[in-house]
């Protein structure tokens, strides 16, 4: 079947008031930006009118400023889920103009199917080549394109050349059945493969071809700095101690590591390692600092759902194919993400707190418990069901006036019972095989900056010793509240709550 060579503009107007679009990529990897950049000028132009123009947008993850970005500032957005990391987007949730659903990553596809968010109108999928038969083959991420591609009515494609064709063969392709059908992802060590290199779709369903030359937004991070390297060391020390006591197996297990700059420096320090093997990832996200260690051998192996890499290291990869294409494989968010293989696999998880509480707890979206940062992502996939679970933070933000070591997290995404290991640039806690009052112990002494340290020695003198979780619940959130008073959680008063 030859399909039809349409414009972004043709392809935006298939999409109305009210529609729900479904979008290939994960982060701004492999995510359509073309015909959103156009939905963009059509809400524009009916809102100039009077009319209503929002839709709602399924997608991987976050995606770049030609998704979010322009459609959050023209006020497009109805509903979103899941992930976003757009600042624009990030400030028009806070001001409650978007109804943002903030799930694992892992379930987005399921729910998508279950039919918990509506109907899929448009699938809007960037690929490399899309052949008439209706094999259509991704470009930098796999997402939840299978399942949106399954469940839309009209697909439209945007064919970039920005991307080389040289993508083809990376993806493994897989959708599970739904219950009560489903059966177990046969995903025994992070190489396997387990279906199809391509997405088949029937091909009527194709409603125009749009061709981009538009290279992905991901962005680049800023160089690490002292205290990064610090996080970073000390989680590869962690590591290197953990296996020498035999607790890691002497092959190591395979690693995930969230985005960031204190990824990056995780990452760094690991390849430095020489005490640790060459590793594996069995992860969500590829960086650049993960391409490096392929090549030079500290990465045996990469599965992740996106190559979030700047464009000149994706380029590095599309020219040098021959030796990437045995080291790399992109899958659907679902499966990259899945706890059944993440439990399976021992995988070591490393991800990024907002702020931690003495006890474990873990709050990685939500700034001062209200004002959502970016979303979880696929950290709560990872950690519920790690081998062992890693969080890694600063231990002060803003100059120090904010201790990311507090008494009760002010929104809580990881639990007491998923948390292991808490790190700063400090030291190290293990929680595992500790109660909450010795955990309390570790946390304080190994992780707290030294100008939090007595505050929340004191904090725990007040809570007393008689309960499981001692705790002062009316002075809980009191560093949260003097910071909203004073600017600054040191000038906090516990003896304002001890009358
Ligand atoms: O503020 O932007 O004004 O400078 O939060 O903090 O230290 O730059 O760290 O960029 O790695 O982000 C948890 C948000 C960390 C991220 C989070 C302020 C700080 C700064 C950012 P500025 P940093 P990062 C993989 C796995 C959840 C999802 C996840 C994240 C800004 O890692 O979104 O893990 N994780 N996904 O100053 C007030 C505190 C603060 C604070 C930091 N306690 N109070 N502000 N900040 N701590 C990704 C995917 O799933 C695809």
């Amino acid at each position: 079947m030859a399909f039809k060579s349409i414009s972004a503009a043709e392809a935006a107007s298939l999409v109305k008031h009210g529609y729900n679009i479904g979008l290939s990529g994960f982060t701004p990897a492999g995510t359509a930006k073309a015909v959103t950049s156009e939905i963009a000028k059509i809400a524009e132009a009916e809102h100039a009118k009077g009319n209503p123009f929002q839709i709602g947008i399924f997608t991987g993850a976050s995606t770049g400023d030609s998704c979010d970005g322009i459609l959050s500032r023209v006020k497009a957005i109805r509903y979103r889920a899941p992930y976003t990391t757009n600042p624009d987007f990030r400030k028009a949730v806070n001001n409650g103009e978007i109804a943002y659903n903030d799930i694992h990553l892992s379930q987005m596809a399921q729910e998508v199917r279950y039919g918990f968010m509506g109907k899929v109108n448009v699938a809007i999928i960037e690929a490399c080549e899309v052949t008439p038969d209706g094999k259509i083959y991704l470009t930098a991420a796999g997402g939840i394109a299978p399942t949106v591609c399954r469940l839309a009515d009209q697909i439209i494609i945007e064919l970039n050349s920005a991307h080389s064709k040289n993508m083809m063969g990376m993806h493994d392709v897989y959708e599970p059945l739904d219950p009560p059908y489903r059966r177990e992802i046969p995903i025994y060590k992070p190489s396997d493969r387990v279906g199809l290199p391509y997405i088949q779709v029937d091909p009527k369903k194709i409603v125009g071809i749009v061709e981009t030359n538009w290279p992905d937004e991901a962005r680049s991070f800023a160089a690490a700095d002292p205290i990064t390297d610090k996080i970073g060391q000390n989680v590869a020390d962690f590591l290197a101690a953990d296996m020498k006591r035999g607790i890691i197996p002497s092959t190591f297990l395979p690693l995930q590591s969230g985005v960031g700059n204190i990824a990056n420096a995780v990452l760094g320090a690991l390849g430095r390692d020489k005490t640790i093997p060459a590793f594996e990832m069995y992860t969500e996200v590829i960086q650049n600092s993960v391409i490096g260690l392929i090549r030079e051998g500290r990465v045996k192996f990469g599965s992740a759902c996106s190559l979030t890499v700047t464009n000149d290291c994706l380029q590095g990869i599309y020219d040098d194919m021959d030796f990437f294409r045995d080291k790399l494989i992109l899958r659907p968010s679902e499966i990259s993400n899945s706890p059944e293989v993440v439990r399976r696999l021992g995988i070591i998880s490393i991800n990024t707190a907002i702020e931690a509480d003495i006890y474990g707890n873990v709050n990685s979206t939500h700034i001062g418990g209200t004002k959502m940062m970016n979303g979880i992502g696929g950290s709560g996939d990872f950690t519920r069901n790690a081998y062992i679970s890693i969080f890694t933070c600063p231990s002060v933000a803003k100059e120090g006036k904010i201790s990311s070591i507090v008494p009760m997290v002010s929104h809580l995404d990881h639990s007491e019972h998923s948390v292991n290991i808490v790190i700063t640039e400090q030291g190290v806690a293990d929680l595992r095989g500790k109660s909450p009052k010795e955990r309390a112990q570790a946390i304080i002494e190994n992780c707290a900056h030294p100008d939090y340290k007595q505050i929340l020695w004191d904090y725990l003198k007040l809570a007393g010793n008689k309960s499981q979780t001692p705790h002062a619940i009316q002075a809980a959130l009191g560093m949260h509240a003097e910071l909203a008073k004073s600017g600054d959680m040191k000038n906090v008063n516990w003896a304002e709550y001890e009358k």
